[in-house]
């Protein structure tokens, strides 16, 4: 949630296309990757013999500099382009920040009826914050003719934070004498600066009065500070109550909100970067995790092929990674399923109402970028020793292309039987492994981490795996034992509330309370199941009543299938009582047994909305249902809306507003899922958790007229 002052907004990673050198701007068509990529595990910029069998990909992992494809991300030559088209632009001053600069994708029915070789159309979404004016523009540029075609003031609204700006809101606090005297005032003893003993960690303000004045919105950054008790860890206890809300384009101090709060007395053991801590080192094996990244794994340029599966990537700012144009290789051709998917937003509500927390609804996308910042990963450490990892080109707060290594990353994996079976007739055996191709990038909110990967099968299916990883945001309280638990231990069998300090959280440490919050990921899929109208049904399964000749046993079980009509009636639960799913359609498009060519959305796991049906309308909304469905509008593309940090009180830009009236049966639709975590704090979360998993599955219905996953059929006899 938060974003890091120091380590993660000036990534010491990031390299500047000068000192990558000439390390491969062009990439090979059709390069593939081999087993000689596994073993040598990470490919930075080390060459990689190839063998007649396995070609490899070639040293060079960044994005190419030519653009062949209307959805390919911005090149580092484009990105110098928009910046000379900025020249022309007189309200921007020297003082400029780029917040959020990436292709403005062309029309969908462009790109669909685009040929290899056409000519297509380059323009980009430029929100540059002009600190001079204080307000932020939104162009669109022509890049080719270095032109911008289009500019709004965005007034009220704010783009997300650049590392910059809470860089400098850092360093206004740091300086501050006031904030060191609310310090001292609490008993720290602070020989030099600040950040000498405190993190200084920064935030999207969320909501505050001081953040208005006269009905205008101030761009804010909200500042808290942790002491870090000497250790390497920022995340050290919070100085509890203490916020500090600073105006980034001054940059200067708005207020500063002192609450009264607990102290940590304790030494924490919250560094996670000290052996005293974790304990002693224990041996483990190499894993191996299952095969090489094979040669059926094929790229050319950002169009990716494997088994099947065809597909495009990209990777930006705001979504980090997308993936555009899933299709499937089914008797020759390749049948589409899916123009554009992606995490559109993100929102991580905390329950404590406390002043000091009660401002925590963190809207990860909309206030950081997911792709801004997006860390690297490594083949052999954060990933499996077969994994490729690609690099990303992103325009800095400057618009200086950067490279941004080891951003997106491609490996195979086993997921146990495809198909197992042995006649026990005569040992007939027929048997397959389910291979599986993995790809996708770990975004860094802060304390938390978030790898976020889709997931491609042998038999079609495919699926979207967030993995939870990092450190929970605890609140530094008084109490060290747990109450609660004294009060069963003395009480036994009975209901127990949580109660005192650790009503909102669980006590984990002493002094330290894991806050209940929740994680919401809210994916937008554009759905084309052959072709782009499409349909959706949603699926409850119900038992009959008992009946002495028609449901003798009682568990007849049949299904519902109700096919919707407008976007407001497809704001949906999912319902383990009907087994509910969805089925997105072609209604053109049927088998020769009748069945609709479909895919099957099926939820694994989901939670409730903390947030509670009066606010159904606010910018949070997309938490209050796990499915939507809205017809194609190329301006929806994220569930909060563009703009949903410090949103204004009149903000109808998300997708409660999106789901009205107009058809969703035989149109292009779009399926947003909302895939929500409860986090009931554990002490085994702290001080770093073991990773949480949630998902969530796409399999066909109808689209094959038989899986694709027979062909992997092995046979064989005893
Ligand atoms: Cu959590």
């Amino acid at each position: 949630m938060a974003v890091v002052f120091a380590a993660a907004v000036s990534n010491p990673a990031k390299m500047s296309k000068q000192e990558q050198g000439d390390k491969g701007i062009s990439r090979r068509n059709f390069v593939a990757i081999g087993a000689a990529v596994t073993a040598a595990g990470s490919l930075g910029g080390r060459a990689i013999a190839q063998t007649a069998t396995a070609p490899v990909l070639p040293a060079h992992t960044t994005v190419p500099e030519r653009v062949t494809h209307p959805l390919d991300p911005l090149t580092a030559p484009e990105i110098a382009q928009i910046k000379a088209a900025m020249a022309s632009q007189t309200m921007l001053g020297p003082r400029t920040m780029y917040s959020w600069v990436q292709l403005s994708e062309p029309h969908k029915d462009e790109v669909l009826a685009w040929k290899p070789g056409e000519p297509f159309r380059r323009e980009a979404l430029v929100v540059a914050l002009s600190p001079e004016n204080r307000t932020a523009y939104e162009m669109i540029v022509d890049i080719r003719a270095h032109k911008v075609l289009s500019t709004r003031n965005l007034q009220n609204l704010q783009p997300f934070l650049t590392g910059d700006e809470l860089e400098k809101a850092a360093a206004v606090v740091d300086a501050s004498p006031a904030v060191k005297a609310a310090l001292e005032k609490r008993g720290f003893a602070i020989g030099g600066k600040i950040s000498d003993r405190f993190f200084i960690d920064a935030y999207a303000p969320g909501k505050d009065p001081a953040t208005v004045s006269g009905g205008k919105t101030i761009r804010a950054a909200r500042v808290l500070l942790a002491d870090k008790q000497g250790g390497i860890n920022d995340y050290g206890p919070y100085v509890e109550g203490l916020m500090v809300l600073v105006d980034t384009y001054g940059p200067s101090i708005l207020a500063i909100r002192d609450y009264p709060g607990a102290i940590a007395k304790v030494p924490v053991p919250e560094d996670i970067f000290s052996r005293a801590v974790l304990g002693p080192e224990k041996p483990v094996d190499d894993l191996v995790i299952g095969p090489p990244t094979s040669s059926r794994l094929t790229f050319d340029g950002n169009h990716v092929r494997w088994h099947g599966w065809d597909f495009r990537y990209s990777f930006n700012q705001r979504e980090g990674l997308v993936m555009h144009q899933i299709g499937f290789e089914d008797e020759g051709r390749v049948r589409s399923i899916c123009y554009r998917a992606a995490v559109s937003e993100m929102l991580v509500p905390y329950s404590d109402p406390a002043p000091e927390w009660v401002w925590r609804e963190f809207f990860d996308a909309g206030e950081y970028g997911l792709g801004a910042v997006a860390v690297s990963l490594r083949a052999g450490k954060e990933l499996p020793n077969n994994a490729l990892v690609l690099d990303a080109v992103l325009p800095g707060t400057s618009l200086q292309a950067q490279v941004d290594p080891s951003r997106v990353f491609f490996y195979e994996r086993e997921n146990g039987a495809l198909f197992a079976h042995v006649q026990a007739s005569d040992k007939h055996h027929i048997y397959a492994r389910a291979k599986e191709l993995v790809v996708g990038y770990i975004t860094n909110v802060g304390n938390y981490d978030y790898i976020f990967q889709w997931v491609f099968r042998l038999d079609g299916s495919f699926g979207f795996e967030g993995e939870l990883q990092g450190m929970i945001l605890n609140k530094t309280v008084w109490e060290t034992k747990c109450d609660v638990c004294e009060r069963e231990a003395q009480g036994g069998p009975g209901v127990y509330e949580m109660g005192g300090e650790e009503k909102f959280g669980t006590l984990v440490s002493p002094q330290m309370l894991g806050v209940t919050h929740q994680h919401w990921i809210n994916l937008r899929m554009d759905f084309d199941i052959d072709g782009t109208a499409n349909a959706v049904e949603e699926y409850n399964v119900k038992r009959l009543p008992p009946d002495p000749q028609k449901n003798a046993a009682g568990r007849a079980l049949t299904v519902t299938r109700t096919v919707f009509g407008k976007a407001k009636e497809a704001c949906r639960d999912l319902d383990e009582s009907t087994n509910r799913s969805w089925v997105i359609y072609n209604p053109s498009k049927r088998s020769e047994i009748g069945q609709f060519a479909g895919y099957e959305v099926q939820g694994i796991g989901n939670t409730f909305s903390s947030i509670p049906s009066y606010r159904y309308g606010d910018a949070t909304s997309f938490v209050q249902r796990h499915f939507w469905v809205t017809p194609y509008d190329p301006t929806q593309l994220y569930a909060a809306g563009w703009y949903p940090n410090q949103y204004p009180e009149k903000y109808d830009d998300d997708l409660f507003h999106y789901a009205d009236d107009r058809s969703i049966y035989d149109r292009d639709v779009v399926v947003w899922y909302s895939l929500g975590f409860t986090h009931v704090t554990r002490p085994e979360d702290f001080p770093i958790m073991p990773s949480e998993h949630v998902g969530v599955n796409f399999k066909p219905r109808g689209f094959f007229a038989k899986s694709p996953a027979l062909g992997y059929a092995r046979l064989d006899k005893e």
